[in-house]
């Protein structure tokens, strides 16, 4: 392989940016004719009918007995806290885009953020039942790179304190547990269709749950909590899918299955090829969990590797690999949140993870071999540390 650019000072492995992700958009031969039946119809949002079948291949995909398509995955998961009507503070992590926390906080409720399991990266449910007492109404996981949480240690536990659970699975969309579909866990569960996830509606969400009283309340939240004609009944918000973006999602569901084929592929592909690299950990996924495969965190050991992750974030963007530092800064770093009460837990592992982890491009469209010269690159970097880490400095 080419030498490095942080060692040569030659033109970039990669000509063009490798990001960690591109969206999966539909050919344009299957969109037009679908967005000509929509303009024809002259319905082209507010509940119609590509929303109504979008919902219901959610549905059918998340093992769910509703699904309710809206705007995007933070503010379906901001309503469907709303909606619970929650009286106390809410469990959570801080491990997760700022969506998630940001909900909480929105609606008015304290968080508890508690630890994360260091090699799964969900929520660590020692650290949960330590820090749960009378005062938590809820307790909100994140099936995070699409792996799941402890699905039944948490439903055990919701179920003996009587507490809401409820799911962030903005990535676990078509991860299964124990072959049972996410989407059908807790009382309720989140899914994300925005662009940079593997299934998507250019911008979109859905909240699934088997509670028909908390599927119809949320139908008239997304739509500024208007009943009927003559009665708002919510303090709601416009978050309703378009026409558009359903139809979008309409040719997504067409696709899954071999997107997640691809995917699969090349998570077998990355796992073999780190495997060897000293100080690449990868995430470890929960038996029984078959999960989408549509992330790729790798976690840089500095002692190990020789390098630190930002060092490593650096010299691969020298040759166009664009990683993220998915998710550093945890929630309770971010400068929003300073100074409040909830942010002083101790949090070893979130810290310790928010320090060392990366996400490597992952895409249906990513071809094996860009992922296994990414792969190769990481090894020439970690054989080279040393001289890499003196590029690095002489560079900044
Ligand atoms: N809960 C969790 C756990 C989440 O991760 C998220 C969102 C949510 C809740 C909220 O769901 P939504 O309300 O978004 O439905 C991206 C996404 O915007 C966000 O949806 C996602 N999680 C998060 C993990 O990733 P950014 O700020 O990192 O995106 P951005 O613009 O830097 O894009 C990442 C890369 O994707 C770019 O470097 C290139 C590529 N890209 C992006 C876009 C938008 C494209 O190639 N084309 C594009 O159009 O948040």
């Amino acid at each position: 392989m080419q030498t490095p650019n942080i060692l040569s000072g030659k033109g970039p492995l990669f000509r063009d940016k490798l990001f960690i992700t591109r969206p999966n958009l539909p050919d344009k031969n299957d969109l037009f004719p679908m967005l000509e039946r929509m303009l024809e119809s002259k319905w082209v949002t507010n509940f119609g009918a590509f929303h109504d079948q979008f919902a219901e291949k959610v549905r059918g995909a998340a093992g769910a007995k509703f699904a309710l398509p809206c705007c995007n995955g933070a503010i379906g998961l901001f309503l469907l806290i709303e909606a619970l009507e929650l009286k106390g503070k809410v469990i959570t992590t801080p491990f997760t885009f700022p969506a998630t926390v940001h909900a909480v906080t929105m609606a008015g409720l304290e968080p508890i953020l508690c630890d994360i399991d260091k090699d799964g990266y969900t929520l660590d449910m020692d650290d949960v039942e330590r820090r749960l007492d009378s005062s938590v109404a809820a307790i909100l996981g994140v099936n995070v790179f699409g792996n799941v949480c402890d699905l039944d240690r948490l439903a055990k536990l919701s179920e003996k304190r009587g507490i809401t659970l409820i799911y962030d699975s903005a990535h676990a969309f078509l991860t299964r547990y124990k072959g049972k579909p996410v989407g059908g866990f807790g009382k309720a569960e989140m899914f994300s269709f925005h662009a940079t996830k593997f299934f998507s509606t250019i911008e979109g969400g859905a909240v699934t749950t088997d509670d028909e009283a908390l599927y119809r309340k949320l139908r008239d939240l997304v739509n500024f909590g208007i009943k009927n004609e003559e009665r708002v009944t919510g303090i709601g918000l416009n978050a309703k899918m378009s026409e558009m973006n359903a139809i979008v999602g309409l040719l997504s569901y067409g696709k899954k299955d071999e997107l997640l084929r691809k995917l699969s592929e090349l998570s077998k592909l990355y796992s073999e090829k780190l495997g060897g690299i000293p100080g690449v950990k990868t995430q470890k996924v929960r038996e029984g969990c078959t999960p989408n495969n549509s992330y790729m965190p790798v976690e840089i050991v500095e002692e190990e590797f020789g390098l630190s992750r930002d060092e490593v974030h650096e010299a691969l963007k020298a040759d166009n690999v664009i990683t993220r530092k998915y998710f550093y800064p945890s929630a309770h770093q971010y400068e929003c949140y300073k100074g409040r009460a909830f942010t002083r837990a101790a949090l070893p592992n979130t810290e310790k993870v928010g320090s060392q982890i990366l996400c490597l491009p992952n895409y249906a469209s990513l071809r094996p071999e860009e992922a296994e010269k990414v792969c190769v690159l990481l090894a020439v970097l970690q054989k080279n540390a040393p001289d890499v880490r003196k590029a690095l400095k002489k560079r900044s």
